[in-house]
């Protein structure tokens, strides 16, 4: 083949349109389509790889590399990079560009044309010049066409670009040369890019973390430490982590604008003139209170206008405020035992509350100017000084003088002035002396109570362990009430209000009752009788009206009494323990034979309690098989009996022979289709769901507690309350001294232990998120203080990859904050039965509509949903980023996703998608729509 005829070949390149496709998160090393000079790569021999540089419309040279030496036999030729500086790289990524031709498509090559071309890398300190030796060099693979072209495409003057991205690290040296290995292919380079990537420099909660290069071990992340933008401070130490695909994740702590400075766009600005800021925190600068300003900016607090106070305990964003005028209105009244001063307040408060008044004594004789302070002699009620209300009794005066009372108005910031104060005044004479008795005046600020109508009571309960969080009440006219649904022997906190005409009253004081399991109660009548106007109200509590629920084992005395009432008791003979499969918390767990009454023989998991144990460790044991006895469903594993009256102690269950979920996935990674991992949850769901309906709360689910069989059946193990998470290692102690597995538990549980089926329902959503993603550990090697923290802060699991949107909105859901917002168990199995009849929905975005119970997708088999209606060819084009064709794709006539899966890739670059890459994109998706469609049950992700 003569060079011209290569030519033919790779000429065509230069039509080709070149997308940038470097993201904020990557670092170019090398590109080749943007070096403007020579090249300088080297090629050994001399005529294996061909360098053809070529000007674009706008005079760039396009670099390409092109080899085509198919007819001979033995090729080896190569091309070698400049050195290629790593700078921070600890991995570095290798896209490639190129077209490969097809050897069918080229006669009389068979023997000697290849398809596939070999890429090599060599870590060096510095440039080695002209020096190649190959040995040197690693190999990182075979690269081969996903698409190769023939001559017929050339003719129609398409070309298929193939693009391959290789990942080369970890790498130490200061840099490295790339090498490309032909060994009689017909292939054209056309652009080499070399990156790294990185977690760009980025602003957030008010904290800038710089540029961090990702970890070569992709599944571990960076901890970045932020530092608080200007005029910002720290409030929790902000973080985030960097992942390995250049992403920052889990944000956590946050700085906030100091004093005098607010947040806007991310960045703190200072209070402008006349607004203030007195606090650090993400809140706005304020107006400055009235009679206050602040003339610069970045105020902390603004300064009293003239005249104007602040008293010593006033916050900044009060008013300032003056001194009150004097009261007005003065007169006295004056009987044969006493003198009654009374007055009006003041027209001017001052613009304050906190007025009080003080009454000056003097006593003068004839002369006005011989006025003198009086002396202890004359009694106040209540006081001189400090009065709140506008009037005062004077007793004791001496017969025959004159006497002038003072009053002044005072507040909070009358202290600050020094001038005279305003007061005023009153003279009183008197004619009379000696010994008085007095009668006490009614206080006209304790009226007697107003009888008022009742109108009914709220009776407010709820169950003292839970304290107030949730609570019931009930209202009623009549004096007593029969309180129903209590459960028994728990222990119920009441409280009763009045509502008369006028309103409500408060709560009376607490009432503590603890139900029994079947008397009727009466709370004393005495007991109310304090709260007047209300008549007493008798309570009466009735027994908890039952399905089936679950029985606490230590409500036993005896706890062997509870295992026998719950489990059989086996025969050791009919137990064959075949090999020890783990180790338990009480010793080994072995698998084994039971042969069954009717003789069978069945595979049984059996649970040995070591000898030695102490009689509390034996209860302990045993307390699992008396909760697991009492129950009964496909998804709980299942007690076969207990062995308690010979040596071993035993608990026989049935044997799953896939061993725990959590070590199952991941010895499986990657092996199922979403169907079978959402069949695995929907069994795990139905199986709590049961546990739910019986009043037992499971308190740690996690796959490592799910135990799988070889149908994939998935069941609920590890019974025990309390000492399950005694024995689970990864029960942490919290602050309140609780073991609790953190990762998997509800927030609610963790800080004050209130564990419920809506906290189960947390943990399922943790159990979904270990399934998705293959056993990965939640919030992978993130500290528990910072796993706290972060939901704290809001912060929720991730999609794994490949995991639909529709799991992942289900999972958020099971992690509201809120936990009567959790979904109920009920409603996860039918939302998952759903998914499971109609594959094709995990496509869609629409979880709120699945979710709705109400809503029934192909009730009867063989009925296909109908999806159409709930998705159009907006969304769906929005859901692959590809929103821009929307109107390309309506316009061509392509309205319904039917149509759609039917398109080619021509029909897709007829409508007017013109990049390679978004056609790719949109083909690729047409292709998932198609299979979808055609294959309603074997939907692999
Ligand atoms: O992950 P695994 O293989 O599954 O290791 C643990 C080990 O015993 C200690 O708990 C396995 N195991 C527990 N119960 C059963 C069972 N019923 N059937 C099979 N394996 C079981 C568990």
């Amino acid at each position: 083949m003569t060079l011209g005829e290569k030519l033919c070949l790779v000429f065509l390149f230069l039509r080709i349109v070149f997308t940038p496709s470097s993201h904020g998160n990557q670092v170019v090393l090398l590109d080749t389509t943007s070096v403007l000079g020579e090249l300088g790569w080297k090629t050994y021999p001399m005529n294996g790889w061909d360098a053809i540089t070529e000007m674009d419309e706008h005079n760039r040279p396009i670099h390409t590399f092109q080899v085509c030496h198919v007819m001979e036999p033995n090729q080896n030729n190569w091309l070698r990079s400049n050195w290629i500086f790593r700078q921070a790289a600890q991995k570095v990524y290798v896209e490639l560009r190129f077209t490969l031709r097809d050897c069918n498509s080229i006669p009389w090559v068979s023997g000697t044309c290849k398809e596939t071309f070999n890429l090599f890398y060599y870590e060096t300190d510095e440039s080695h010049g002209v020096k190649f030796k190959p040995s040197q060099y690693t190999k990182i693979d075979t690269i081969a066409a996903d698409e190769s072209f023939t001559q017929m495409d050339l003719g129609d003057r398409i070309l298929k670009l193939n693009t391959e991205v290789r990942e080369v690290g970890p790498i130490s040296r200061k840099g490295l040369y790339l090498a490309f290995q032909d060994i009689g292919a017909c292939i054209a380079l056309v652009s080499v890019r070399v990156y790294y990537k990185k977690c760009p420099f980025t602003l957030r909660n008010l904290a800038s973390f710089p540029d961090t290069v990702p970890r070569v071990d992709s599944s571990s992340l960076v901890e970045v430490r932020g530092a608080c933008v200007e005029h910002a401070e720290e409030r929790d130490t902000p973080k985030l982590y960097c992942g390995a695909d250049g992403d920052w994740l889990v944000p956590l702590g946050k700085c906030v604008c100091s004093v005098g400075y607010e947040e806007m766009d991310g960045a703190c600005f200072a209070c402008r003139p006349g607004f203030y800021k007195a606090f650090a925190g993400n809140i706005k600068c304020s107006k400055c209170p009235p009679h206050s300003f602040s003339y610069g900016e970045g105020a902390a607090v603004c300064h009293c206008e003239k005249a104007f106070y602040r008293a010593e305990r006033d916050p900044p964003t009060m008013a300032c405020t003056r001194p009150p005028s004097p009261p007005r209105n003065v007169v006295f009244n004056l009987n044969d035992t006493c003198l009654q001063l009374e007055w009006s307040p003041p027209s001017d408060m001052g613009g304050r509350r906190d007025l009080t008044y003080n009454v000056l004594c003097k006593r003068c004789g004839p002369e006005p100017d011989q006025c003198q302070l009086c002396g202890e002699e004359l009694r106040f009620v209540p006081r001189p000084q400090g009065l709140t209300n506008t009037t005062v009794t004077v007793m004791d005066f001496s017969a025959h003088a004159n006497y002038t009372f003072e009053i002044e108005s005072l507040n909070g910031v009358s202290k600050m002035i020094n001038y005279p104060r305003p007061v005023a005044a009153i003279t009183v004479s008197t004619d009379q002396g000696g010994e008085y008795t007095y009668t006490l005046t009614s206080d006209p600020h304790n009226p007697e109570p107003i009888s008022l109508l009742v109108v009914d009571y709220e009776v407010k309960y709820y169950e003292k362990e839970h304290e107030e969080l949730s609570y019931s009440s009930t209202r009623t006219k009549a004096p007593s009430v029969i309180i129903t649904g209590l459960k028994p022997s728990t222990c119920y906190v009441f409280s009763l209000r009045t509502r008369t005409s006028a309103g409500h009253s408060a709560y009376s004081p607490k009432y503590e009752y603890e139900t029994t399991d079947d008397s009727e109660y009466l709370i004393p009548p005495s007991l109310y009788q304090r709260q007047n106007p209300v008549s007493p109200l008798f309570f009466s509590a009735l027994p908890y009206p039952g399905v089936k629920t679950y029985v606490d084992p230590d409500t036993y005395e005896d706890p062997t009494q509870a295992v026998h009432e719950f489990a059989k008791e086996i025969d050791p003979t009919r137990i064959r323990i075949e090999r020890v499969i783990g180790a338990g918390e009480f010793g080994e767990v072995c698998s084994g034979r039971l042969r069954t009454l009717g003789k069978r023989e069945i595979a049984v998991a059996i649970k040995t309690l070591k000898g030695g144990y102490v009689e509390r460790q034996r209860r302990d044991f045993l307390r699992e098989a008396s909760i697991m006895g009492q129950f009964d469903d496909p998804n709980i594993i299942r007690l076969e009996g207990v062995v308690t009256r010979s040596r071993p102690v035993m608990i026989v269950v049935e044997y799953m022979e896939n061993g725990s979920l959590d070590s199952f996935l991941r010895k499986h990674d990657g092996h199922f289709t979403v169907i079978q991992l959402v069949g695995m949850l929907r069994g795990i769901a139905s199986g709590v769901r049961y546990l739910s309906d019986m009043g037992y709360v499971h308190r740690d689910l996690a796959a490592r507690n799910i135990l799988v069989n070889s149908n994939l059946v998935c069941k609920v193990s590890d019974f025990g309350l309390s000492r399950v998470l005694e024995d689970d290692p990864e029960a942490a102690y919290t602050t309140t001294g609780g073991k609790i597995p953190i990762r998997w538990t509800a927030p609610e549980a963790i800080s004050y232990r209130k564990f419920s089926s809506a906290s189960d329902a947390w943990s399922y959503g943790i159990v979904m998120w270990e399934v998705m993603s293959y056993g990965e550990r939640p919030y992978w090697e993130m500290s528990n203080q910072d796993v706290i923290l972060s939901i704290e802060e809001g912060y929720r699991l991730p999609a794994p990859m490949g995991c639909p949107v529709v799991l992942h909105q289900l999972m958020l859901h099971c992690w509201q904050k809120e936990r009567s917002q959790r979904p109920k168990f009920t409603d996860v199995v039918s939302f998952l039965d759903k998914l499971i009849r109609n594959p094709s929905s995990l496509l869609f975005l629409l979880y709120s509509l699945l979710f709705d119970p109400s809503v029934s997708l192909a009730e009867s088999p063989g009925e296909v949903v109908d999806y159409h209606m709930f998705i159009s060819i907006g969304d769906w084009l929005d859901s692959i980023k590809m929103s821009q064709y929307k109107s390309s794709f309506v316009a061509a006539g392509f309205s319904t996703l039917d149509s759609v899966a039917q398109m080619s890739i021509e029909d897709v670059r007829r409508i007017g998608v013109v990049l390679i890459g978004h056609q790719r994109r949109i083909v690729s998706s047409i292709q998932t729509l198609r299979l979808q469609l055609l294959h309603e049950n074997g939907f692999h992700v």
